[in-house]
């Protein structure tokens, strides 16, 4: 598969090397070591240590979009930051934090392997900002049916579980590459892939790109779609874009179809932009879920424990 030509656009990611930073807090004045403040309670000032910041994603990320909404609508959360850098960056964070027991907030979401390799939970959101259950969805370009009947058919009957995602996205993690971690899961799940390319017919080399942005979880899905359509003869391109692009692309039909858009939340004021410009495929995974995350060992159970910023 090939990696795309949209370099052009000049949206792809930057990706911020200021991870650490949100990790650890530039002060690095421990509450443990309690040395002004007599800092024995248990009253740790978790919001104090973490220098008032939550370690955020991409910028253009629907989590993101929901968290800075969230320090709006939370009086308690009144100067508080969304530090947005990268999945990639967010990860390293957090094992970094865990690695020290040390507090952190990540913007986070289900299915994804951290809540395999960590012990996490979310914090409870009483406001309802960050939404209920959620679930993602295929979309693609208007005219594919006609022009692509077979890759329309594919991206259509293309659905899975969070078990299944989850275990491509954990080997990936342990530092699995993409390509056969994906090639490897469709071996293994042979049965639920015919389900997939199901009353289609092979094609010889006909071109389909495929639109996602480079969070885990659309990794692996695009990654496995892609491979099952390389497999059916398709030539495939993958491009990974900002989120608000990867909409754009399929809305104006630079790219035939995506396995990205959560909704209902999620990608909301995406579908409101581009909505009536794609066709919408319907769930290809039910369970899924976005909010505020954190290590299991901190002492907080909903973003109302938090404290403003001093
Ligand atoms: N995510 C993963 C995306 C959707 C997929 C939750 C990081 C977002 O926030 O837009």
């Amino acid at each position: 598969m090939v990696n795309s030509k949209w370099k052009k656009l000049g949206l792809m990611f930057v990706v911020m090397p200021t991870l650490a930073l949100a990790a650890c807090g530039d002060e690095d004045e421990n509450a443990e070591t309690g040395t002004d403040e007599g800092s024995d309670s248990e009253e740790v000032n978790y919001g104090e240590e973490m220098g008032y910041k939550i370690t955020g994603i991409e910028p253009g990320s629907g989590v993101v979009a929901s968290t800075e909404a969230s320090t709006e609508e939370y009086e308690n959360l009144e100067g508080w930051e969304v530090v947005t850098s990268s999945s990639g960056a967010m990860a390293t964070a957090l094992g970094e934090a865990i690695d020290n027991e040390e507090p952190i907030i990540v913007t986070g979401w289900s299915p994804h392997w951290k809540f395999q390799k960590y012990d996490l939970k979310y914090l409870e959101d009483p406001q309802g900002i960050f939404g209920d259950a959620e679930t993602i969805k295929t979309m693609a370009r208007k005219g594919l049916e006609e022009e692509n009947p077979e890759a329309y058919k594919i991206l259509d009957q293309f659905e899975w579980t969070p078990a299944d995602i989850e275990s491509i996205m954990l080997k990936v993690s342990d530092g699995a590459d993409i390509e056969e971690a994906a090639a490897s899961w469709i071996e293994e799940n042979a049965d639920k892939v015919a389900e997939w390319t199901d009353g289609t017919e092979q094609v010889d080399g006909t071109e389909v790109e495929l639109a996602y942005v480079e969070w885990d979880t659309e990794v692996a899905s695009t990654n496995v779609v892609g491979k099952v359509l390389e497999d059916q003869g398709f030539d495939v391109t993958l491009t990974p874009l900002d989120n608000a692009v990867m909409w754009q692309a399929v809305s104006e039909g630079q790219a035939d179809g995506m396995v990205a858009a959560w909704l209902p939340g999620t990608h909301a004021t995406q579908l409101e932009t581009y909505g009536d410009d794609v066709v919408d495929l319907g769930v290809n995974l039910e369970g899924a879920k976005i909010g505020l995350v954190v290590p299991a060992y901190m002492d907080i159970d909903s973003i109302e424990d938090l404290t403003p910023a001093e």
